[in-house]
């Protein structure tokens, strides 16, 4: 397809094109800001998973200093993702919401650069973290849907990952929160060295979550190891029997805080039954009330010790994913209920964050990108009284579906970038996706990148700096089946499964028949126009078959003309 003027310059291409070569443009053309702000390309080096043939070869540093990362100019912004979890187009008060108040995020809004068509990977978490850390759409591996909390590492240790990437640039890496892409390599001892895991894909320092909240073990993980572990008091897990004689949700439903309403009936743990058995590990169990404050804490004692050197944070809280038990200070902070309350808890996360840059100097110099990593769910396994106590508000918007869905209410979500710096504040209505967060990130960083890493996100820097209006001309969500967005124009492919997933209540965008919707006047999805468009249908269609068939939709290969 042909490339709009004044946007970025790697776009998503139809395979017939993929030999285009434009990683040297990607590269030194994403930057004015490499240019100006770095002044030098860092190269990756040869190692597990190079291409040979291929190392960038890209400008150097005027002075002509080795590019590494000792050698690099002051200045750099350290980069911060803030992550949430299921929060929805509609959820913040800065989207529209007035139910709950998001006062730091409306604060981060203000500042920076606000998103109208930012979208996560895909409509669930998993999936989407994939896309995200890797640049490849996850709908390409196997094995990227939600996973169980014993699952083996789905990305390969070497890989050129977005950690990776800012490892490489000399920045100190770490993850913070809910990870959920799975540890060990067939088989987890959680009592001994909990590895590969995220400190085998670029991260250096990680305190996480697992899987998810409402998954076993509920244990938090510190680097390799799980935290705060008695040896005497091992942890066993199991998603497929049950271990240790303590009481499932099941069997004793009148030992729970929290009812359930579907799944979620194995071990009970502080009061909420979970997916999957686990015994042992009692010291090292988490409080779901004080879960936000853990998390916080790690997140801001990372910053503080790193504050005199390029850090990358990737801080992913478990908020407002199920279960939603926020600590007891938040308890009737909103207007709409127990999934408001966590709204308003995630948001008070965020500004300790935000808070923190401010208090040691570092907001000028700082990246900081919010997004979610799904759309809303209201109803999601436990019988909270979320659903009953909307009182008028829209998780996702204006827009249909939700989380699990491919209509726009599963992955487009808030997506706000503030660098005071160097990002011009606004509203910015360019199409843009996480799984672009790690080519966008190389830009940034100088960091050029080997043929095979980034082969469906491409560099929108310019559109997350508010430099361009123009994002991708076109992006394939994903739900449970694709889409493939292309201009104003969204085509679902033919799906095989529900229209309604009914114990979520959520619309999947799901028909036998392919559909076809234009966002420009309908951003809601409701006039599917297949039927008067057969032949756009029949084009979109084409061209999703050549990008699922070509193995990936960006242009990898060789810099240079
Ligand atoms: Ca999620």
């Amino acid at each position: 397809m042909a490339n709009s003027g004044g946007g970025n310059k790697k776009r998503e291409v139809a395979p017939g094109q993929a030999g285009q070569r434009r990683w040297f443009f990607r590269a030194a053309g994403a930057g004015a800001v490499v240019a100006a702000v770095w002044g030098v390309l860092l190269l990756w080096p040869a190692g597990p998973g190079a291409v040979p043939g291929v190392w960038a070869v890209g400008p150097r540093a005027e002075t002509g200093a080795a590019a590494g990362p000792e050698r690099m100019p002051a200045g750099r912004p350290n980069v911060v993702i803030l992550y949430a979890d299921d929060v929805g187009y509609g959820d913040l008060s800065c989207y529209g919401a007035t139910k709950v108040k998001t006062p730091n995020l409306d604060g981060l809004a203000e500042q920076g650069l606000v998103f109208s068509d930012g979208h996560c990977a895909a409509a669930t978490c998993t999936p989407s973290r994939y896309a995200l850390l890797t640049g490849q759409y996850a709908w390409r591996r196997k094995g990227t849907g939600v996973l169980p909390g014993d699952a083996s590492l789905i990305i390969e240790p070497g890989r050129v990952t977005l950690p990776a990437v800012m490892q490489k640039a000399g920045y100190r890496t770490a993850c913070v929160g809910k990870w959920h892409l799975g540890l060990g390599a067939g088989g987890v001892d959680w009592n001994g060295e909990i590895k590969p895991g995220p400190l085998e894909v670029g991260f250096d320092h990680c305190f996480i979550i697992p899987a998810t909240g409402d998954r076993v073990p509920c244990v938090y993980v510190e680097d390799h190891r799980v935290a705060g572990l008695d040896p005497n008091d091992p942890i066993k897990v199991s998603y497929d029997r049950a271990v240790g004689d303590e009481p499932t949700g099941r069997d004793h439903p009148e030992l729970l805080k929290v009812k359930l309403s579907h799944g979620h009936d194995n071990t009970i743990v502080n009061g909420i039954s979970r997916i999957g058995y686990m015994s042992g590990g009692k010291a090292a169990r988490w409080v779901d009330e004080d879960m936000a404050d853990v998390l916080t804490r790690q997140a801001v004692r990372f910053i503080e010790q790193n504050k005199d050197r390029p850090f990358f944070l990737y801080f992913a809280t478990h908020d407002i994913h199920v279960p939603r038990v926020p600590q007891e200070r938040f308890k009737g902070s909103s207007q709409c209920g127990v999934r408001g309350d966590a709204i308003v808890q995630m948001d008070w996360c965020m500004g300790e964050v935000l808070g923190t840059l401010d208090r040691l100097g570092l907001r000028e110099n700082t990246l900081v990108i919010f997004s979610s990593d799904n759309g809303p769910v209201v109803n999601d396994g436990y019988a909270d009284g979320a659903a009953e106590s909307l009182n008028g508000h829209r998780p996702a918007g204006a827009l249909r579906g939700g989380k699990y869905s491919v209509f726009e209410g599963g992955t487009r979500v808030p997506l706000i970038v503030r660098w005071p710096e160097h990002v011009r504040g606004g509203q910015s209505g360019a199409l843009v996706s996480q799984v672009d967060f790690l080519a966008s990130m190389a830009a940034l960083a100088g960091v050029a990148l080997p043929a095979e890493a980034s082969p469906d996100g491409m560099d929108v820097l310019r559109a997350l700096l508010g430099e361009s209006k123009v994002g991708r001309e076109s992006l394939v969500e994903q739900g449970w089946v694709l889409a493939l967005r292309q201009g104003p124009w969204k085509m679902i492919e033919a799906g095989t499964g529900p229209r309604v997933m009914e114990d979520v209540n959520i619309k999947t965008g799901e028909s036998r028949q392919a559909q076809l919707y234009n966002l420009a006047d309908d951003l809601g999805e409701t006039r599917n126009l297949a039927a008067e468009r057969p032949g756009k249908v029949a084009e979109l269609a084409g061209w999703l078959a050549q990008l699922r068939q070509a193995g990936r939709s960006q242009p990898g290969g060789a810099l240079g003309p």
